[in-house]
């Protein structure tokens, strides 16, 4: 059992995750109540729970006292979600079919959109990254155990796509699909892209840092009553990485405002104003630690992410969507589809986005 007080009202379904399973959970005493999130882990993707557990512990071991010293003089109060610990003092449970439970405080009386509602909440969203980048900018890179060796390299997804390739269900899944000629000819062009990150670590023109992993628009959480960013959740791929994967991916998730779901693709399109105002705000924060060289990724980081997306939820689908959970058969390949037309969508900005980032 967790270690609440009172009694629990209600357990329903919290938000729309493609890995965990996420419950709300309310808990009532006779004078007042607490709003918890209650997770499943999904171990088919995380091989090793206890490691998010202990992350989440390091980070938050780290970062709260943090927020709790700037709260009296920042410009709101900076939030981070907290393990609920068992009566017994561990941080999870195993139930008796094996699966893995915990539950952490909820981020009050704030909401994460799926989509972006303009520029301000734009803005915020880089405001709120470019602050737990900064919160994290001096823990070392290996403070953390990396729970999904190979999440953001994008060499080992492309890998994993040539394999599912040979395979005859994909190869009929490929033939089936309208556009399948087309999107694999997509992936084709862009393979010598793929190895960009890892050749300029290699080169050591950039450096590993603790990156969130997962920075898109739903899991940053907006104050309902001040409109302010207050808090970035969903915490389980923070880990050793570069900081260029979360900006990539949180501009590539803000600036469709379509969304990842949308099935009429005329509809996806990469707004520049939205990304020069989620830039604007992340670089308030920033700035201060972000190096030239680092810059000069900027660019390259949003269409790289993006392809990479394009292509998880593309080999996911040739795979029989094993990985992301899926609501309708040709989810994942339509995932895919958005993704790609958002990459060839930032594509085209390329000139003024490299511009932006480097002036
Ligand atoms: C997954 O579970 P969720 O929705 O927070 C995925 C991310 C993807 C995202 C796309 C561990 O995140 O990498 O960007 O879907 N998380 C994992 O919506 O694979
Ligand atoms: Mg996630």
């Amino acid at each position: 059992m967790f270690d609440v007080a009172g009694y629990p009202v209600v357990v329903q379904p919290l938000g729309c995750g493609n890995v965990n399973d996420t419950y709300l959970v309310v808990c009532r005493t006779a004078f007042a109540e607490e709003q918890l999130v209650l997770q499943r882990i999904n171990q088919r993707v995380f091989k090793k729970p206890e490691n998010i557990m202990l992350n989440l512990r390091r980070l938050t071991a780290h970062v709260h006292p943090k927020l709790e010293f700037e709260s009296s003089e920042s410009d709101r109060i900076w939030q981070m979600p907290k393990i609920i610990q068992t009566r017994e003092g561990n941080d999870f449970i195993k139930d008796a079919s094996g699966n893995m439970w915990r539950m952490i405080t909820k981020i009050a009386s704030a909401t994460a959109f799926d989509k972006v509602r303009d520029s301000a909440h734009a803005h915020e969203c880089g405001i709120v990254l470019g602050h737990f980048h900064r919160t994290v900018s001096d823990m070392a890179s290996d403070a953390l155990i990396d729970p999904l060796p190979g999440f953001h390299v994008t060499t080992s997804y492309l890998q994993k796509y040539d394999e599912v390739r040979l395979e005859g269900e994909a190869q009929a899944r490929v033939k089936t699909a309208p556009d399948g000629v087309a999107l694999v000819e997509f992936i084709e062009k862009r393979r010598p892209i793929v190895p960009l990150f890892q050749d300029a670590l290699a080169r050591g023109e950039i450096s590993m840092r603790i990156m969130h992993g997962d920075p898109k628009i739903n899991n940053i959480m907006i104050d309902d009553y001040t409109g302010k960013g207050t808090s970035i959740i969903d915490l389980d791929t923070v880990s050793p990485g570069l900081f260029h994967f979360d900006f990539g991916d949180a501009i590539r998730s803000i600036c469709n405002p379509a969304g990842e779901e949308e099935s009429d693709l005329e509809k996806v399109v990469f707004s520049l104003e939205l990304c020069k105002s989620f830039a604007s705000g992340y670089m308030k924060h920033a700035a201060e630690f972000l190096t030239a060289a680092e810059r000069n990724y900027l660019y390259d980081a949003i269409r790289l992410i993006t392809f990479e997306l394009g292509l998880r939820f593309f080999q996911d689908y040739l795979a029989g969507s094993v990985y992301f959970k899926t609501q309708y058969p040709e989810q994942n390949l339509n995932r895919a589809r958005v993704q790609f037309r958002l990459c060839q969508a930032i594509e085209a900005h390329e000139a003024s986005l490299r511009k932006f980032f480097t002036e």
